[in-house]
């Protein structure tokens, strides 16, 4: 079969902030197709998007999981022993964090975590209004989860910024990767130096990893790059995960009646937001093969852009349906978590986080009236708001 190009900038911000007519071009076009603007393949169909994911041997993070390709480009930073890492070496480091990042580890975190959903959300609830992102979205990751990692209370203002530049670096080198590039260096600096053993609290995340390293598991270069990887991914994700979430549920007074009847959908919920609107849009990978797909064929060393975020709403998988958020919806099968040996290994810290914020309002909140229309925040990988204005309309007798 011959190629198919479609000239399309799936970076250009306009497609950033309202991708979804793109993505139905993408997959309508077949199942694999060129982008010449970038000289790249793209997959957005559920299929391909899900067997290139789990192939990993044909398609590799070792060269990079955004658009450069390290073969060929310096990455702006060293890469993830984890993320841009293949077998075997990415096999000993997905072991040591998928340890420290266990559902054990992570129920411990429970008691903590909900007090702090609690207390924010009687908060938001008495004030009346709030923002979705900055109230809440943004506040409650970048408290409790800087505490699990045991970071110093300093400079924490500094991960947010550096979550941006770690996203926006996946894309081209257009206005948005320039302008965190800008004043990235101090921010960068921080990062590094709160990776390091004698600035973590002991019983942390960051400790546990460093434990690791004197067991010998991995070694003490290591370590720091894997508390790097923790405050990389850690953040910003689930900021825009959140915030998603509530702002798809705040836009479908019906769908938050259905949690609010019985909050134990929390996690469905969860789920079905992610599938609905995925935080992380697109990752890329790199052929190590000449390989046919679906009759199509790829050379050696060709990149590979992912949308995640189209394969979750194609109507082939999900059915003609698949724009409408419904947390009913058994939406298991999503890879907005990304499928295979890099699925992310955060998950159960994502999830807990999700979960609390979502059963503590919904056992407080009748519901969320959007009094504005959301502004969306341009990033060239993550897909969310930077503002989302709400009414509460508040449980009478909680
Ligand atoms: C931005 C990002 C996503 C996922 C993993 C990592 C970074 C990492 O540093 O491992």
């Amino acid at each position: 079969m011959s190629r198919i190009t479609l000239d399309v900038d799936p970076f250009d911000e306009t497609n950033l902030a309202a991708p979804y007519p793109m993505h139905c071009r993408l997959r309508d076009a077949g199942p694999v197709v060129f982008l010449p603007r970038y000289g790249v393949w793209a997959m957005a169909r559920h299929q391909e998007v899900y067997a290139s994911l789990t192939d990993h041997e044909s398609f590799c993070s070792g060269r990079g999981a955004g658009l450069s390709d390290f073969h060929k480009e310096k990455p702006w930073r060293p890469p993830s022993l984890l993320l841009e890492a293949d077998p075997p070496d990415h096999t000993v480091m997905r072991g040591a964090m998928g340890k420290v990042l266990s559902a054990s580890t992570v129920r411990g975190f429970r008691q903590t975590f909900k007090a702090e959903a609690d207390a924010l959300a009687d908060e938001l609830v008495a004030r009346g209004h709030f923002d979705v992102v900055t109230d809440l979205a943004e506040r409650y990751p970048l408290k409790v989860f800087p505490d699990a990692v045991g970071l110093l209370p300093d400079g924490r203002e500094n991960l947010l910024p550096y979550g941006a530049l770690a996203f926006n670096a996946f894309g081209p080198h257009n206005r948005l990767l320039e302008q965190a590039l800008a004043s990235a260096a101090p921010v960068q600096d921080w990062i590094w130096n709160a990776c390091q053993r004698d600035v973590l609290t002991p019983g942390g995340l960051g400790a546990s990893l460093w434990q690791a390293a004197d067991r010998g598991e991995i070694t003490t270069e290591q370590a720091p790059m894997l508390v790097r990887s923790l405050l990389s991914a850690g953040v910003d994700t689930t900021v825009y995960a959140i915030g998603n979430t509530l702002q798809a549920l705040s836009a479908n007074p019906g769908q938050w009646a259905k949690l609010r009847e019985k909050p134990s959908l929390a996690r469905f919920a969860f789920d079905e937001s992610l599938r609905y609107e995925s935080p992380v849009q697109t990752f890329f990978r790199t052929t190590t093969r000449p390989i046919d797909v679906a009759g199509v064929h790829l050379p050696e060393g060709e990149k590979v852009l992912l949308f995640l975020g189209a394969a979750n709403r194609d109507p082939r998988k999900w059915g003609e349906d698949a724009d409408r958020m419904d947390i009913a919806r058994p939406a298991s099968g999503h890879v907005a978590f990304g499928m295979g040996i890099h699925q992310c290994v955060g998950q159960p810290i994502a999830r807990l986080e999700a979960e609390l914020v979502l059963t503590a309002l919904a056992e407080r909140v009748e519901r969320l009236e959007p009094t504005a229309d959301p502004a969306s925040k341009p990033n060239n990988t993550l897909k969310g708001w930077s503002s989302v204005p709400v009414r509460v309309h508040p449980v009478r007798f909680h």
